[in-house]
């Protein structure tokens, strides 16, 4: 016989379930903002190191940008040096010219997320970081949080906090944590150039991936950026539809902080 089914208690076990994630997401070691390829990397490999690990997504799905693959066609590119990560994923690509493999961009995000939460890490979506918590002499120690829904309607509703050792910004494009650090902390001198945001450069595949890499970095006390934020941030062109790029800098920003707290010697 079927079981009888009660409305009360399925909304009660929803509240109760992920009122207790959220309590415990709380005071951890790790916020990654945004849950594109490289937030959803990193998280994988920082859970995976032993790191309580949360990923804030503005958005309702995960993924970013790599949901619509190159102009919708729901294909992405990897190219040789980062089809180790694909494997690792356990992402089904084929290589179609030497060097060029050729992934499904839904199997993944899929796996991408699957992984991550495999992982250890905990997911929130609909929630966007707003702002950040500064402490000893301007080093970042948190996030200030808020409903994505309350941020679109513009409801005048306070945010909460959430403290933690890092923060990883992989908003994409717009680098959103660090264009708060500029704008918020006055005289704020990130690790570019210039001491500030130079901003993204137009199309070079092969540059864009190269620097990518050398421009995902602790950018100030507490903060690192990854993926395409840090060449938004660093003066990096963009390099269309690839994705080794933001897959390897996901495993770096997560090395990079695994080993400031030690929990890896190289
Ligand atoms: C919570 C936020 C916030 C916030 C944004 O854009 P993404 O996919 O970023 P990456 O770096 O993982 O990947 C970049 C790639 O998708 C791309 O755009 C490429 C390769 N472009 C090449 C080119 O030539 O254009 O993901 C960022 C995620 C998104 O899901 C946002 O919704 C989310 O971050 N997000 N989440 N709080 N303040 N801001």
């Amino acid at each position: 016989m079927a079981m009888d089914l009660d409305e009360i208690t399925i909304t009660k076990l929803i509240i109760n379930s992920y009122m207790r994630d959220l309590i415990d997401a709380t005071d951890i070691d790790v916020v990654i903002a945004g849950s594109g390829p490289t937030g959803l990397t990193a998280a994988k490999y920082l859970a995976e190191g032993g790191l309580k690990t949360i990923v804030f997504e503005r958005k309702l799905s995960t993924g970013g940008g790599c949901h619509g693959g190159g102009m919708m066609f729901n294909k992405i590119v990897v190219q040789r040096e980062g089809k180790f990560i694909l494997d690792d994923f356990k992402i089904n690509s084929i290589e179609l010219e030497p060097g060029y493999f050729v992934a499904n961009s839904l199997e993944t995000v899929a796996k991408l997320t699957a992984s991550a939460i495999d992982a250890g890490a905990k997911i929130f979506n609909l929630i966007s970081v707003e702002d950040v918590m500064i402490r000893e002499a301007d080093k970042i120690t948190g996030v200030v949080i808020q409903w994505t829904a309350v941020e679109m309607a513009k409801l005048h509703v306070d945010p909460m906090t959430i403290r933690c050792k890092y923060v990883v910004d992989a908003t994409g494009h717009d680098a959103e944590i660090c264009n708060i650090v500029q704008r918020k902390i006055p005289g704020a001198r990130l690790e570019t150039e210039t001491g500030k945001i130079i901003g993204e450069k137009p199309m070079w595949t092969q540059i864009g991936e190269k620097m990518l890499i050398e421009t995902t970095k602790q950018i100030y006390p507490g903060l690192f950026v990854a993926g395409m934020a840090a060449n938004a941030v660093s003066g990096g062109p963009r390099m269309g539809p690839i994705f080794s790029g933001m897959l390897i800098s996901g495993r770096k920003v997560a090395v990079d902080i695994l080993e400031n707290l030690g929990k890896i010697k190289t």
